[in-house]
């Protein structure tokens, strides 16, 4: 059987990069119009700001929408012939800013790219009449940027740059509550650097491990090591493709998405049925597992406050560990190439990723693959 080490050291040094949590995450799509359309009719964001030619930004469109403690801004480009554009040629939809909120941006950049962060942005201050935002930022894996986002005083509906967007459509919330984690796929035995970049650059703890043996013995096989910083507020897993019997659901990730990137981001709900209803309900499509996998499910797991019909009914998963229990499942691919996708999760007291789950997961991924011709 195969192990999970979970790291025991408590972080007695002072955190030279204390981070408040998310405070976005920004992806380059084909059309943000249609995509904010898709996150509010489907997801339930609601319209927050609007940056385009109308705000005095003429190379690109963004759509800042808000739900909870979660906010996604929709960026498209409007010509051809740079760097957005590039971006989406190459990679399709994707994931390009995972935003965190710190007390001081300008400290934030010095103390990353002096520990060897590759600057992406040097502290910058916009401001416009509801004070100002200090924004700097590093790279990370592939073509992902890490902005810090330092908005002390800020009363603006978003950032300088964008003006409120109110619209009369605004379909109700779906209880998505904030970012839970965010998961990167990174190239072949690149993992254990991407894990010394957070460790060294950015302070993180490597807090849980899954080798090949956790999960690639029949399974779609990888490798995975949940990063998080000291308060336990961002936590970043990177995965790595492994050597198994078929092709690697990361190694299909690296070829559709033509390089490493964001492969999931998991979004915290109250009330996992009730989200995951209202989701399917408005359309979100999500990986089925096989009936059989409820049948031993309280054998392995115990008592759960959840009626297991309605989570069967909609294939939500759950796994137990030392400290309590989750539930989550998976949405397929949220474009047509089979890279981004999301995971919904609610936590009753486990701090773990459901290990207990990845053989139901991959199978039904593997499925998926199977269907695409990519196993
Ligand atoms: O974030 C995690 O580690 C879990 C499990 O391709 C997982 O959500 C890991 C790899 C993967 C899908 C889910
Ligand atoms: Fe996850």
């Amino acid at each position: 059987m195969s192990k999970t080490s979970m790291a025991a050291a408590p972080n007695t040094q002072t955190d030279f990069l204390p981070l408040e949590g998310t405070d976005y995450v920004e992806f380059y799509v084909g059309n943000a119009k249609q995509a904010a359309h898709f996150y509010k009719t489907a997801f339930g964001f609601q319209s927050l700001a609007y940056a385009g030619p109308e705000t005095g930004v003429k190379d690109r469109a963004s759509y800042a929408i808000r739900q909870n403690k979660l906010t996604f801004v929709l960026t498209t480009p409007l010509r051809a012939g740079n760097p957005i554009a590039d971006h989406i040629y190459k990679h399709g939809d994707g994931v390009k800013v995972l935003a965190l909120r710190v007390q001081d941006a300008a400290k934030a950049w010095e103390e990353t790219t002096k520990r060897g962060g590759k600057s992406y942005m040097e502290p910058t201050r916009f401001n416009d009449e509801h004070g100002e935002v200090v924004l700097s930022g590093i790279h990370t894996y592939g073509e992902t940027v890490h902005l810090f986002v330092e908005r002390k005083n800020y009363t603006g509906a978003f950032m300088p740059g964008f003006k409120e967007w109110k619209t009369v459509y605004n379909p109700a919330s779906t209880g998505l509550q904030y970012v839970d984690h965010c998961v990167g796929n990174v190239g072949w035995n690149q993992m254990n650097k991407w894990v010394s970049f957070y460790e060294e650059v950015l302070g993180f703890r490597n807090i849980l491990s899954f080798d090949d043996n956790d999960i690639s013995t029949e399974y779609s096989a990888l490798m995975s090591k949940v990063m998080s910083n000291g308060n336990g507020f961002v936590k970043f897993p990177i995965n790595e493709p492994a050597e198994g019997k078929k092709k690697s659901q990361v190694e299909e990730y690296l070829e559709y998405y033509d390089g490493e990137g964001c492969q999931h981001v998991a979004l915290a709900t109250n009330d996992i049925v009730e989200t995951v209803t209202t989701l399917r309900d408005r359309g979100v499509e999500f990986l089925k597992v096989p009936s059989t996998y409820y049948d031993d499910l309280l054998d392995r797991v115990g008592h759960i406050d959840e009626d297991l019909e309605p989570l069967k009914e909609l294939g939500i998963l759950v796994d137990r560990d030392d400290e309590g229990y989750l539930l989550q499942i998976f949405t397929r691919p949220v474009e047509d190439r089979p890279t981004l996708f999301f995971e919904i999760i609610q936590r009753k007291g486990a701090k773990s990723f459901g290990k207990g789950n990845f053989k139901a997961l991959f199978e039904a991924i593997e499925r998926e693959q199977e269907l695409r011709g990519n196993l």
